[in-house]
């Protein structure tokens, strides 16, 4: 795997994705209407929004997130495997996929589209701190050699997926669409009931209480550092080293 970042527009990406998938992502990914869409900066909390939103699919039953790995579960519009994915199937009800991409790089049909967004965002002090880990065990990401390094990158928006500001900015320009849901990660910390019960109206899900324990359980930290299928244990060595740390980390604000 060539350790290059790639260029799109001004905005570095990871080496594996391709300027052609990029393009065709903003000029041609087809938008539908009953799509649901996870929009977040890297280390914002995506992961475990994924898990979330998977189980309140499957009712708080952990079946569905142990079988299949959480890149398929919601796979990523940008990569050339997310668009396979999402052009070979039809998931069963509506489509559930997710994105780090900036505002300006969307598929332009979203923007004409009544498919729902849910934004999370986090304190940009913890995603820097999450992103300089990650750097460390994920091998397609440049390994900062300090942290003042990686906070001068962030800082600057030379990291992949560009300037966090420029990325919240963007995105908090729909804040008053109503099919467009933001979160933050320290909401989460603090009243996971309460969001996942705001995630299902926002979805126009009914869940019983005992489902909204169950989706709460099996979407912990604990529980996704034990699942395979989301923990990275799977994903070949060429990609992520765990013996460096773990994509799961502290899950702390
Ligand atoms: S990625 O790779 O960019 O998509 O990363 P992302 O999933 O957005 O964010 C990773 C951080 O989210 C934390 N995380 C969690 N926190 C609390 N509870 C649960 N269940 C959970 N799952 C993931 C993860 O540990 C990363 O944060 P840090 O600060 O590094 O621990």
């Amino acid at each position: 795997m060539s350790s290059e970042y790639t260029e799109f527009e001004g905005i570095l990406f990871y080496p594996f994705y391709s300027v052609k998938n990029l393009k065709f992502c903003q000029e041609e990914f087809m938008v539908k209407d009953t799509d649901v869409i996870l929009v977040t900066y890297p280390k914002s909390g995506t992961h475990w929004v994924i898990e979330i939103v998977s189980l309140i699919r499957s009712k708080g039953d952990n079946t569905w997130v142990q079988s299949i790995p959480i890149w398929n579960r919601s796979p990523w519009i940008e990569t050339d495997q997310g668009q396979l994915l999402l052009s070979k199937k039809e998931q069963n009800g509506p489509r559930f996929y997710s994105s780090h991409l900036p505002i300006q790089l969307f598929p332009k049909s979203y923007f004409h589209s009544k498919a729902k967004i849910i934004y999370i965002m986090r304190n940009p002090k913890d995603v820097v701190v999450s992103l300089y880990y990650f750097s460390k065990v994920a091998k397609f990401f440049h390994t900062a050699e300090s942290f003042s390094q990686m906070f001068e990158k962030f800082t600057q928006g030379t990291v992949p997926f560009g300037s966090w500001f420029d990325h919240t900015c963007g995105w908090l320009s729909l804040r008053e669409k109503e099919n467009f849901l933001i979160l933050t990660y320290e909401e989460l910390l603090q009243d996971l009931w309460g969001n996942v019960e705001k995630i299902c109206h926002f979805l126009g899900t009914k869940l019983t209480e005992e489902e909204i324990n169950l989706v709460i359980k099996n979407a912990s930290l604990s529980a996704m550092k034990a699942n395979k299928m989301s923990n990275y244990s799977v994903v070949s060595d060429e990609f992520i080293d765990l013996s460096q740390g773990s994509v799961l980390r502290k899950g702390l604000s």
